[in-house]
């Protein structure tokens, strides 16, 4: 792909330059004084999902430029692209087309020239039928028990989602079964995760596109060992074992019957996959109709991206107010703060989605970049972060852009506390935009050498994204508009939002070293002098 212009020279990405100057001049207490209908305008409701957007600093010039940077950009193209199954990941040479997996059996997707669509609903319901059993107990383990606990292996991408949707989506969950999540190579991830666990009710689903990642094949390992010092017998491992992935040859090396496994393919990129088989743990725990009703809201979502004008489309909209802080107002970072405690790992899941595709620095057309990229994504949820970061947010340097996520009902109304929350999440939401001036604390009778410390500059902008109930549909739909807001800043940033080298170095580097940590004899010395230091100080260690 080459561009003619650089984006930089966009007549629209010129204009927000001088605009943005005169942008930070003005005042959200201002901007809302003096329309009425500000908050009407900048707010818009779409497939169950509002966004009140109007506590950005932006006026109706700043979106009319932004819109227009999203058209020079080619963003509609570039949409249509991406959903005919293109090879968007250019630097892989792959389509990018996660939107198939939540396509109706109807729908005809396209890659290399085959009809996905089929392919993926009879994944769907071999994993349905799968799940069905494990759920009601029909699947039995070696000595005939019931599976009560399910642990999926799995790192990054094949962790991340699961994990994340698992928490979300727990009110739905099947309370006869645990789910476990193991993760990290650090051994003490899998001992923990299995000290309580008895090996003949325990279920491995080992998630791995590429059935090849050091981390989670050292785990897989470990609870292999782990179940067969229990079990003592290796036909133990068909019923007790199911693998993920898009390897066969690897999973059926590793000794996992290819009855058991659940493939997709390598159109679907690892932080892209919650809903392919690597939800498996999700359908086991939500079974397949919650399943399919999260997939159908991840379908709406997209279906409402590749067809709403960008003035109405809602991952457009924050992916280019995204955009806005990044480029034109020096922001490094953004805060996801849901307030539900089901969305806990949430802003995880989003870190990665966010930072590993759009944390790059050439473009596609390998030039290296001359602007900001991929902004810092980090949160946790309220009202706990209340009291501990917002402090920064309210008083601190810097600048950091918002998303307030909420719900009007509550999937566990206990007294007031659903009120107490919602009222936190819209006053602090306030407080960013308002702040509190001077003049206010003095009036509260504040000694004059406080009110410094206790004034609020407030214009701290953020959106507030609100749906009625966490639902799995809903789950499927806030994935989803972050999906496509990350991808709407990638085609803006010209970057390959696809592609992950940076995770790949990673993959290869601790291979190398794993053996001179190991060998009996002194290992050559061929790093650089503080590696090399490293290695000596462990060796004389460990
Ligand atoms: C995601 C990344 C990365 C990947 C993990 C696990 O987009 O590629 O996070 O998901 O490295 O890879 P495997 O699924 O192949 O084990």
């Amino acid at each position: 792909m080459r561009h003619q212009t650089p984006v930089t020279q966009l007549p629209s990405w010129i204009a927000l330059g001088s605009h943005s100057t005169a942008l930070k001049a003005l005042h959200l207490r201002d901007l809302f004084a003096s329309d009425p209908a500000r908050a009407n305008r900048f707010s818009l409701e779409a497939e169950g999902i509002f966004l009140d957007y109007s506590k950005n600093r932006i006026t109706d010039e700043t979106l009319a430029l932004l819109l227009q940077l999203a058209r020079e950009s080619g963003l509609a193209e570039s949409i249509e692209a991406m959903f005919r199954g293109d090879a968007i990941n250019l630097t892989e040479k792959r389509s990018v087309l996660h939107t198939a997996l939540r396509a109706p059996r109807t729908a005809e997707i396209f890659s290399g020239g085959v009809n996905v669509v089929p392919d993926v609903h009879a994944v769907l319901d071999k994993m349905e039928v799968f799940a069905e059993r494990v759920r009601s107990g029909e699947w039995t383990g070696h000595t005939g028990k019931r599976v009560k606990t399910v642990v999926n292996i799995g790192i990054g991408g094949s962790d991340l989602g699961p994990v994340m949707a698992y928490e979300a989506l727990r009110h739905y969950s099947a309370r006869d079964l645990q789910f476990r999540f193991v993760s990290n190579v650090d051994g003490t991830d899998f001992a923990e995760a299995t000290l309580d666990l008895d090996a003949s009710e325990t279920l491995f689903l080992v998630a791995s596109k590429t059935f090849t990642t050091l981390e989670t094949m050292t785990n897989a390992r470990t609870a292999r060992q782990w179940l067969l010092a229990s079990l003592g017998d290796e036909a133990a491992i068909a019923k007790h074992f199911a693998a993920i992935s898009t390897n066969a040859a690897e999973v059926s090396k590793f000794g996992i019957d290819t009855a058991n496994m659940f493939g997709f393919w390598d159109w679907v990129g690892g932080r892209y996959s919650m809903d392919s088989a690597i939800g498996l743990s999700t359908m086991i725990a939500i079974g397949g109709a919650n399943f399919r009703a999260m997939l159908a809201g991840f379908h709406a979502m997209d279906t409402h991206f590749r067809t709403a004008p960008f003035e109405q489309n809602l991952p457009v909209l924050l992916g280019l107010l995204g955009i806005l802080y990044t480029n034109f107002f020096g922001a490094q970072t953004s805060a996801v703060l849901p307030y539900d405690q089901y969305l806990k790992r949430f802003p995880a899941y989003l870190q990665q989605l966010t930072m590993e595709s759009n944390g790059k620095s050439v473009t596609v057309d390998s030039a290296a970049v001359d602007y900001e990229t991929g902004a810092i994504y980090w949160g946790e949820p309220g009202t706990n972060g209340q009291h501990s970061f917002y402090q920064l947010i309210h008083q601190g340097t810097k600048l950091i852009p918002c998303d307030f996520i909420g719900f009007a009902k509550s999937l566990n109304p206990l007294g007031a506390h659903h009120d107490i929350l919602v009222a936190n999440l819209f006053a602090q939401a306030e407080a960013l935009a308002f702040g509190k001036t001077s003049d206010e604390v003095r009036a509260q009778g504040t000694a004059d050498w406080l009110v410094p410390h206790r004034t609020f500059s407030g214009n701290r902008p953020s959106n507030m994204i609100l749906a009625e109930e966490l639902t799995p549909e809903i789950l499927g739909k806030l994935v989803a508009l972050y999906e496509h807001a990350v991808f709407t800043q990638g085609i803006i940033w010209r970057i390959d939002s696809f592609d992950q080298w940076g995770v790949e170095l990673g993959k290869v580097l601790a291979m190398k070293i794993v053996p001179e940590l190991q060998s009996e004899t002194e290992p050559a010395e061929t790093h650089d002098a503080s590696t090399n230091h490293l290695i000596r100080w462990y060796r004389s260690r460990r």
